[in-house]
């Protein structure tokens, strides 16, 4: 705690003893990822050629399991600018515990490694900044060094900018966003609803909306903000439907961020009351093996209010809520399908409408869910270069011996030869926030900020991409050409920057 950014400035090159350093994905894939080894591998050879850098298998289980690959030249270069983790896994274990740090240090010990690069989100820098505080405190000597990844967005705050990944994956998901949008204006018979991944921030789904402009686009930040029901929420896409299909367009599309259903109250007090049922009553539970029994048991177990919310959901969505917790003790929202459960509740309103004369349109709805898709794509070229920034900034940052530091590259909305590369204290990034009964420091979860600049953009355009037809059709990536069109950065950045 306390200690300075640094930034990386020209100067002699000073010969550097050779250092064994680990890595590891921690979390979901995300593009670039490769890239960061690529950048990390070439800044520690131009260090000193004796350098050697492990991969650990698998995530953080890699450092507990003494699982790792040796990442020579051949290897590296083999998956430079390729998405994916595939060079040597990733994974969601948490790195939490002391008995795990020590755990972790007695496996670098055995294979002399003095440095560990962390490439994860929130939660893993939290964890790395533990890591590294614990091996400071035990006198270990072994350093540790994060990178700032995830597509959702929401790693970030007044030092970063931007997490590796969103750039691309928001390219991916608008360049099927507008190809599923020109169908819709060609066939002109559906309404296409698309959840976006994100996890509970709505980062990617506002930044897909400004790409697009579809006619609707969920922001689960606001909906919170507004106290809205999932009633409010059916009807508000209801009357779009209506409103659209009054001029005679039967058609549309309808962007849902994945953590919608977390932020919609009645919905939000459901799930912290199934979580609890669930852990208080695991064995009885477990061992019900129909599936409407298993809701009949919490049904009757609910209170009378959340009750009322369960009993009126579809079945699915009924078994979707129930399913595993991820190791943090989230609900996987991946998997509930949010975007049917919606399409649903709206033919039930615009039918309840028909039958009092005050809808006599059509409504025919498909639904997608886009996330996967875009989590290991090729990385952009904004991507491709941030990745490889990092990686050769956190080795920098080694050899100067920080510990405790993520790496950082700012300026990214100029070009890449304006980049200021350097290290912020990860303790500079974190908060206390209270868990599990206790204040404990971690880095909060940066959600979209209802007073920001991008957000303000989409809702002076949101009325008018709902009432006509302005889709914006992306395309592919591109990766040449020239730079305004294959190095541009996302509009989240760039409008953000602007102010
Ligand atoms: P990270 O926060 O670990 O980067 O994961 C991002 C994410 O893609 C979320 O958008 C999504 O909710 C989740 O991973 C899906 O997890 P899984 O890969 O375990 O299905």
């Amino acid at each position: 705690y306390g200690t300075p950014i640094v930034t990386l400035e020209p100067g002699e090159r000073k010969s550097a003893r050779p250092r064994k350093v680990g890595m590891i994905f921690s979390g979901g894939q995300a593009p670039g990822g490769h890239n960061v080894a690529a950048g990390l591998f070439d800044a520690l050879q131009a260090l000193n050629p004796d350098n050697r850098l492990y991969g650990f298998l698998g995530g953080p289980s890699g450092l507990l399991d003494s699982a790792y690959k040796v990442l020579d030249s051949a290897l590296v270069d083999a998956h430079r600018n390729t998405g994916g983790f595939d060079m040597i896994g990733s994974g969601r274990t948490k790195l939490e515990s002391p008995e795990q740090f020590a755990k972790v240090a007695e496996n670098c010990k055995r294979l002399e490694v003095d440095a560990i690069v962390v490439i994860g989100g929130d939660d893993s820098n939290t964890n790395a900044c533990m890591l590294a505080e614990y091996f400071l405190q035990n006198d270990i000597g072994i350093q540790v060094v994060g990178c700032p990844k995830t597509i959702d967005g929401d790693l970030k705050n007044q030092q970063i900018q931007v997490s590796f990944g969103f750039d691309t994956a928001t390219k991916v998901y608008s360049e099927l966003i507008g190809n599923i949008q020109r169908d819709a204006n060609s066939a002109r018979k559906y309404w296409h609803f698309i959840k976006l991944m994100g996890r509970s921030a709505s980062h990617i789904a506002l930044e897909c909306a400004l790409q697009t402009h579809p006619n609707l686009a969920l922001i689960s930040e606001e909906v919170e903000g507004m106290e809205s029901t999932l009633d409010d929420i059916v009807g508000q896409i209801a009357s779009a439907v209506r409103e659209r299909s009054e001029k005679g367009f039967n058609f549309g599309v309808a962007l849902i961020p994945e953590g919608l259903i977390e932020f919609i109250p009645e919905m939000k007090a459901l799930i912290a009351e199934l979580n609890d049922l669930l852990a208080a009553n695991d064995r009885e539970f477990s061992a019900i093996a129909e599936s409407e029994r298993r809701i009949a048991f919490l049904s009757e177990r609910l209170g009378s209010a959340t009750a009322h919310v369960f009993d009126s959901l579809p079945a699915e969505i009924k078994l979707q809520l129930m399913m595993d917790r991820d190791p943090h003790g989230n609900v996987q929202v991946s998997r509930i399908e949010t975007e049917k459960l919606l399409i649903v509740m709206v033919e039930r309103k615009l039918e309840e409408w028909r039958d009092k004369g005050e809808f006599n349109g059509k409504f025919s709805a498909q639904s997608h869910f886009f996330g996967y898709e875009g989590r290991c794509a090729a990385p952009s070229n904004f991507d491709a270069d941030y990745c490889y920034s990092l990686g050769y900034t956190a080795a920098c940052l080694i050899a100067a011996g920080k510990t405790g530091y993520i790496s950082s590259v700012r300026g990214l909305e100029k070009s890449a030869d304006e980049w200021q590369a350097g290290g912020i204290p990860l303790t500079m990034t974190m908060n206390l926030e209270r868990r599990k009964g206790r204040d404990v420091p971690v880095i909060r979860k940066a959600l979209v900020d209802l007073a920001s600049a991008p957000f303000a953009t989409f809702v002076a355009h949101r009325e008018l991409w709902r009432r006509e037809t302005r889709f914006v059709y992306p395309g592919p990536i591109q990766y040449f050409g020239p730079a305004e069109v294959a190095d541009r950065t996302t509009l989240t950045l760039q409008i953000e920057q602007q102010g």
